[in-house]
């Protein structure tokens, strides 16, 4: 089955992070089955397995955005209902995609508006890694009047506070750089954070760039109000029947060169991804479709995926029963 180059490049891209940060994983990975439905010429009979190759690519990528199998989820599941010809078919993975695309920039700007109503003139913010829907919020408060200072941490290893710190410069936001080590100090001087989500698991718990964590932990200790904005195609279905968010762990050479790790063979590295912040840490997790407290999750989480629900539910029962 011949895989089109556009979509094995957008999944390299996700792998090697050129696309990045959970909502923009979601959108590239709708565009890819998009793609592959576009560019498929087989048989009518084959188009529904090839497209779930497709998907077994791009959900191979990375392991923690839920965002990504949520994405292929919803094109996939249409597409395993839907009947006809080869035509209605692929109409089928291109319109959902589209709509997942559409619904997906729809939900930042939504908690865009929702999260800007949370700030008030004269806040000092921090943010943590690079989350388009938290730098949304902070510009879209700066658009309405509102004098914010931003201090944004670099996000070691891969330095994606470098790339949240340009686009509040870009946008005229009051914006300084710190290193990692300096939150719990800087944390003091701070009225909130606000940090994106990787996933929001069904407790409330969220799963956020490694960091996150130890961040909220300060803020809390501070007594400084730590929020989420988490579109709820970052909410996990699975969590809600026990299964963990599993941790990206990726390369040593993120930390260290390989010049040095081949100078130093008695030395491992570890470089897990991702952390988990407990809901206790958490003041209130911004959504396209309010602002809920963390133990809400559960709402938003039948409210957006109470059918998947369902099924996985028949599903554990059907394996019980084999
Ligand atoms: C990015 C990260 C972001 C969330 C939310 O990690 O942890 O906070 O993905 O981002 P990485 P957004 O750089 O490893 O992908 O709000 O843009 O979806």
């Amino acid at each position: 089955m011949h895989i089109p180059r556009e979509v094995l490049q957008i999944a390299e891209d996700i792998k090697t992070m050129r696309i990045r940060g959970a909502g923009k994983i979601a959108r590239s990975a709708a565009k890819a089955l998009m793609i592959a439905a576009e560019k498929y010429r087989g048989p009518v009979a084959e188009f529904k397995e090839y497209m779930e190759k497709v998907s077994r690519i791009i959900l191979n990528t990375r392991p923690t955005a839920v965002s990504l199998p949520n994405a292929v989820m919803y094109v996939m599941t249409r597409l395993r209902k839907a009947e006809g010809d080869l035509s209605d078919l692929k109409q089928v993975v291109i319109s959902s995609a589209k709509e997942f695309i559409d619904k997906s920039l729809e939900a930042v700007k939504k908690i865009a508006e929702y999260g800007a109503k949370m700030i008030n003139d004269g806040d000092v913010i921090i943010t943590h890694c690079h989350s388009t829907a938290a730098v949304s919020i902070i510009i879209e408060a700066h658009k309405q009047g509102k004098r914010v200072k931003v201090y944004s941490d670099e996000t070691r290893p891969k330095f994606q506070g470098r790339i949240t710190s340009t686009q509040l410069a870009e946008a005229g936001v009051d914006v300084t750089l710190v290193p990692d080590s300096a939150m719990r100090l800087m944390v003091r001087k701070a009225d909130k954070v606000i940090v994106g989500a990787d996933a929001i698991a069904s407790n409330g718990a969220l799963v956020n760039k490694i960091g996150t964590s130890q961040l909220a932990l300060a803020a809390h200790e501070a007594g400084v109000v730590f929020l989420v904005a988490a579109e709820t195609y970052k909410f996990s279905p699975t969590t809600f029947i026990g299964e963990l968010v599993k941790i990206e762990l990726r390369e040593p050479t993120e930390i260290v060169s390989k010049e040095w790790l081949e100078a130093n063979p008695g030395i491992r590295i570890l470089n897990p991804s991702f952390d988990v912040t407990p809901p206790e840490y958490i003041s209130a997790i911004i959504t396209e479709l309010g602002v809920i407290p963390p133990h809400a999750a559960v709402l938003i989480l039948t409210e957006s995926f109470g059918w998947a629900l369902q099924e996985y539910a028949m599903k554990g029962i059907e394996e019980s029963e084999e």
